[in-house]
């Protein structure tokens, strides 16, 4: 008798939830980091006060990152395991790839938790603070990328962590059309 092992089918959970990302115990969460790596206001600013000075050592030795990629780092005093630092895009007017930028963001976190076996990985709303990206049009990327390439990547939970209300019912409803 031959067994044969068929490839296992990973169906990811994806769900959105209000809140602080830096509080979640998941493998990895995902930073919405500048290009220098080396901090900065928003969701950054709170990964970084919250992770601990260890995390700017480990940001420093990565030399930066390009606009659209992610570098992973271990998440140091956060409850995570690992932090995937993506750089999104400045939002121009959305001429200039920025929805392309920002799915390559998703994408590239989707790999990182791939070879770091991370199958738990919370993404903030990228782009949509400081940098301006629209939050319908972001979040709309934001579910595509993941509903595409996160089983692929084994990733079994993808939360999206929504700091506020508004966000919040745009991934709700996005999520619940299915
Ligand atoms: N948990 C989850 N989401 C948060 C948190 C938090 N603790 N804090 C803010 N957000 P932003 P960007 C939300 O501005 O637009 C930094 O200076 C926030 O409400 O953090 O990609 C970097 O160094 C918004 O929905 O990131 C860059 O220079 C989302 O996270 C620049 O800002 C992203 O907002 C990046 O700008």
């Amino acid at each position: 008798m031959i067994l044969q092992h068929s490839p296992a089918v990973v169906v990811t959970q994806l769900e959105a939830i209000q809140g602080d990302i830096t509080c979640l115990a998941v493998d990895a969460i995902v930073n919405a980091a500048n290009q220098s790596l080396m901090g900065g206001g928003g969701v950054d600013g709170a990964i970084h006060r919250a992770a601990g000075l260890e995390l700017l050592a480990a940001c420093s030795k990565l030399k930066g990152c390009a606009t659209g990629d992610a570098k992973a780092t271990p998440a140091f005093r956060l409850p995570a395991k690992w932090v995937f630092h993506a750089v999104g895009p400045v939002w121009r007017g959305g001429a200039g790839g920025e929805d392309e930028l920002l799915a390559g963001c998703y994408r590239r976190c989707l790999e990182l938790a791939r070879e770091h076996h991370a199958k738990a990985i919370a993404f903030p709303a990228i782009s949509t603070g400081i940098y301006g990206f629209p939050s319908e049009r972001a979040a709309r990327i934001a579910v595509a990328t993941v509903r595409e390439h996160a089983p692929g990547a084994e990733v079994e939970l993808v939360k999206f962590v929504c700091f506020d209300g508004q966000t919040y019912s745009i991934y709700q409803r996005l999520l619940q059309a299915g």
